[in-house]
């Protein structure tokens, strides 16, 4: 098996820079080997974040759905909730409620490079809902938000944090938030006693 170098893109969401958890933040991905090539912290237009979330009809079904499990395990009729009971119109909405969110104060972005980095930080991150995220994980230690309240208030989960999923996002969000020669190349010594 190869050594897979991974570049994955961060980014500390408004609650975070907010809540003053920048630091702690960064801290669980240096302490764990990941390197930091890209840092800034950026007030990103609406546009930019519409920009920066997929638009495709799957990745809206997909955030349309993840509230509807919740609902279905509280036993919550998501048409009470959402006024739908459509994947995709409860998706867009949800999405515009994610626009607002990352546009409300600012934001700080990062690349951050390693082996397998986008697997190894998404378990770092947790997983999306608060709920579901471990303890350990950054959502799970600083999240406690749900979809079974943020839709009754027609706002976005606030979950500190966002990390790419796939190799294919984290490339498309790379170029979409950095320029190259924002993203550095240096060494950091310690990993000659790492691998
Ligand atoms: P991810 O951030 O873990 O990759 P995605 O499914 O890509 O999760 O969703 C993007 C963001 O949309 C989430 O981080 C969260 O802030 C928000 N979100 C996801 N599902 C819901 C929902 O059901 N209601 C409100 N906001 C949601
Ligand atoms: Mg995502």
């Amino acid at each position: 098996m190869s050594i897979q170098i991974e570049r994955s893109l961060v980014l500390v969401k408004p609650d975070g820079v907010q809540r003053a958890l920048i630091g702690e933040t960064i801290k669980r991905f240096e302490q764990r080997g990941l390197k930091i090539v890209a840092l800034k912290m950026v007030k990103p237009s609406i546009d930019h974040i519409n920009d920066h979330y997929p638009k495709d009809d799957k990745w809206i079904e997909r955030l349309g759905e993840k509230g509807f499990t919740t609902f279905k395990e509280l036993g919550i009729d998501p048409k009470e909730v959402m006024g739908t009971t459509d994947k995709k119109k409860a998706g867009e909405m949800v999405r515009k409620w994610l626009v607002d969110y990352m546009t409300e104060a600012p934001v700080v972005a990062m690349v951050i490079e390693g082996i397998h980095a986008i697997e190894m930080i998404r378990k770092i991150v947790g997983p999306t809902l608060p709920a579901k995220a471990p303890i350990g994980t950054i959502r799970g230690d600083y999240s406690v938000d749900s979809p079974a309240a943020a839709n009754v208030q027609k706002r976005s989960v606030k979950n500190m944090i966002h990390a790419s999923e796939t190799p294919e996002e984290a490339e498309n969000e790379i170029k979409h938030w950095f320029s190259e020669e924002e993203i550095h190349d240096w060494a950091r010594p310690d990993h000659k006693v790492m691998f």
